[in-house]
């Protein structure tokens, strides 16, 4: 038997530091009232079932507010042995969870305590669709500007949809640095199931700062462009070999034995809700001895099937379901493996035990699948033919607009290498958000082309057609809608499109290398929507469209003034404070 973690046990604070996201319920980290209570049990949705409501249309309204208090600050973690400098949500890697039913309003007080240097920041709510709060979507320079140093906000928005999610900072590539969490909305169910095992965080994970990393992303030496991580994580853990430590680097590596392990019942149905929550990796995920049933996409149930491996690209999620049979006894590993990314250490393993979990819980030497280690290599979602919604929604055969965007990338008249989206790559204006521009009756921006704005006007449905001229793959994702995917695949598209009565839908969508994708939304959601890559450096370096829905509607919006305060008081610090961007803006600028 081999035996994976031998070193010494490093643990102590350093544990204590971490979220144990054991069965949902057990930990409250960031919670300010007593919600507990509701949340799995009964259904506060009412009569509304995944069978007859489609959720993007007709969420409940249950009344009840889950409050949550952010502080956002500098401080070092060491979650797989190695010590880095982070920026953390209260103190703690990953984030604490929010969790709330479907209907619920989510209202989270974050506090911008980073110093040392100072930076700006924002959260985004990965997938909610902000129907009603269209300016709590929380990206600095399209939805709001970003909360300055020392200040203050509260983002309230409606649980419209459920499932399982993520929020993060949407400033420069900050998340990368360690501002995420899990965010767990309970609704409807599909099939049943005994367990909640709650969230597994699957996270590519990075030894220097984030910003560094930007810097060399945003460099001109191409030898430096591309950033590779150190490590793979799994709920915040994977130790991490101190011995392949770089010659000459002189910060503190202890070995560590800590992994994540989860306990499974024999004879029950257990929920993983796997959420790829990383920088770059795409994930393969499976679990030795047990097949998934993956019941949902991103915040879409879909139809059962049966698999091995789930991919997942940055930013998309998939429930699985894990059954187990009555005689299931001792422990099998947990592998989630990055495929087709730059990085030293791809894989990440954790432990799965049917008994009790010991105080250091080992990584058994079980047979991975051969699904899995033939998948290694791939990074495309599984066929649009498999993904099908449970509540169905037919395309609208010919949508009131088509527009296609290439993807490339190339060096600028500096050296600079920058990701385009037809030709322009994205810079955002922090003191000037789309949102709230439009919402004052201005969509035009003379003064540069770099705002990469799409004004799709009062079109009805819009259908985008993404061509990738570059091998590599992009983690495609749309704010405000669940889009639906026509098609995806190599080469250019033949114009066929995959089950139009009931189309895959989700909010993050693999785009292969030297491919394309075509995705379709009924223009339902007036606002200023980020369509991007999901990977941190890529979007950084520009790869970034805002797709501008109903301006017309946009201005009748009644954009509550704590939006406008915000970027009076971020004019006052910007007026007396150089803000370096250095890159898109989803990161900074002069
Ligand atoms: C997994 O599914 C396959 C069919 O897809 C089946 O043959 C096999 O018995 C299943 N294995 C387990 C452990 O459930
Ligand atoms: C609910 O929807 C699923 C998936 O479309 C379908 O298989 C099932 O028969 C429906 N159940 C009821 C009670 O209508
Ligand atoms: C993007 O470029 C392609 C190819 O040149 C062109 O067909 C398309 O109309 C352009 N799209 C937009 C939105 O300008
Ligand atoms: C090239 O891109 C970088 C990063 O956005 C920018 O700072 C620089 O000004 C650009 N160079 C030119 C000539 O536009
Ligand atoms: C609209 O905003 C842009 C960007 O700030 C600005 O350059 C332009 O002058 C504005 N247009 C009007 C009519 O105010
Ligand atoms: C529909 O969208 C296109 C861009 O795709 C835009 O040029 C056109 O003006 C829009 N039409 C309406 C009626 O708003
Ligand atoms: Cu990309």
């Amino acid at each position: 038997m081999k035996l994976y973690y031998l070193a010494s046990l490093f643990m102590g604070s350093l544990v204590a530091a971490q979220n144990d996201y054991g069965p949902i319920n057990t930990d409250w980290v960031g919670a300010t009232d007593d919600q507990a209570l509701a949340l799995p049990f009964g259904t506060p949705w009412g009569a509304k079932t995944a069978n007859n409501t489609n959720m993007l249309v007709d969420p409940p309204t249950t009344g009840m507010i889950r409050r949550y208090d952010f502080t956002i600050s500098r401080g070092t973690i060491s979650p797989d042995g190695y010590q880095k400098d982070a920026l953390l949500v209260n103190g703690i890697f990953p984030g604490p969870m929010i969790e709330a039913n479907w209907g619920d309003t989510i209202q989270v007080t974050m506090h911008n305590r980073i110093t040392g240097p100072e930076e700006g920041t924002g959260l985004h709510w990965h997938g909610i669709l902000q129907k009603d709060s269209q300016w709590m979507d929380g990206v600095p320079g399209v939805s709001q500007c970003p909360i300055p140093p020392g200040g203050d906000f509260t983002y309230s928005f409606q649980a419209d949809l459920y499932g399982s999610s993520w929020y993060h900072s949407h400033y420069s590539a900050q998340y990368a640095g360690g501002i995420l969490g899990p965010m767990i909305i309970h609704g409807p169910k599909t099939l049943p199931y005994d367990i909640d095992i709650g969230p597994v965080l699957l996270t590519d994970h990075y030894h220097p700062d984030y910003f560094s990393l930007v810097e060399k992303v945003m460099g001109t030496d191409t030898t430096q462009v591309i950033v590779s991580s150190d490590n793979n994580l799994i709920n915040g853990r994977n130790p991490f070999d101190c011995s392949t430590v770089t010659a000459g680097d002189t910060t503190t590596c202890v070995d560590t034995t800590d992994v994540s392990a989860f306990k499974f019942t024999p004879g029950a149905v257990h929920l993983l809700r796997l959420i790829n929550a990383g920088a770059e990796g795409f994930q393969k995920f499976s679990l030795d001895g047990h097949n998934m049933t993956v019941i949902a996409n991103d915040f879409v149930p879909i139809l059962p099937y049966s698999t091995q491996v789930v991919t997942l690209g940055i930013g998309q999620r998939t429930d699985v379901l894990i059954y187990s049979s009555s005689a299931a006894s001792g422990s099998y590993a947990m592998r989630s493996t990055m495929a087709f990314s730059a990085t030293n250490q791809a894989s990440a393993l954790a432990v799965v035990y049917y008994s009790t979990i010991p105080a250091v819980p080992v990584v058994p030497d079980t047979e991975p699948w051969p699904a899995f280690t033939d998948a290694a290599s791939q990074t495309s979602n599984d066929d649009l033919s498999l993904t099908e919604p449970w509540y169905p929604i037919p395309a609208v055969a010919t949508p009131a607009t088509v527009e296609t965007i290439d993807i490339t990338v190339g060096v600028n008249a500096t050296g600079h290498t920058l990701w385009t989206m037809n030709g322009s790559s994205f810079r955002a204006n922090y003191n000037q958000p789309i949102l709230l521009l439009s919402n004052v009756g201005n969509n035009s921006y003379p003064d540069s082309p770099q705002w990469n704005v799409y004004n799709f006007g009062s079109n009805s449905s819009i259908r985008i057609i993404l061509n990738n001229f570059i091998g590599a793959a992009h983690p495609i994702h749309l704010h405000g809608h669940n889009m639906q995917v026509l098609s995806e695949g190599v080469g250019t598209w033949d114009g066929t499109v995959v089950r139009s009565t009931n189309p895959q839908r989700r909010d993050v969508q693999i785009l292969r290398g030297n491919g394309y994708m075509v995705l379709q939304i009924d223009a339902d959601n007036p606002g200023a929507w980020p369509l991007h890559c999901h990977i941190a450096w890529h979007v950084s370096a520009g790869l970034y469209v805002t797709v501008l829905e109903r301006p017309d509607d946009i201005e009748q919006l009644s954009i509550p003034s704590s939006m406008a305060q915000t970027c009076r008081d971020w004019g006052t610090y910007t007026g007396d404070n150089v803000v370096d961007q250095i890159d898109s803006g989803l990161r900074r600028r002069e």
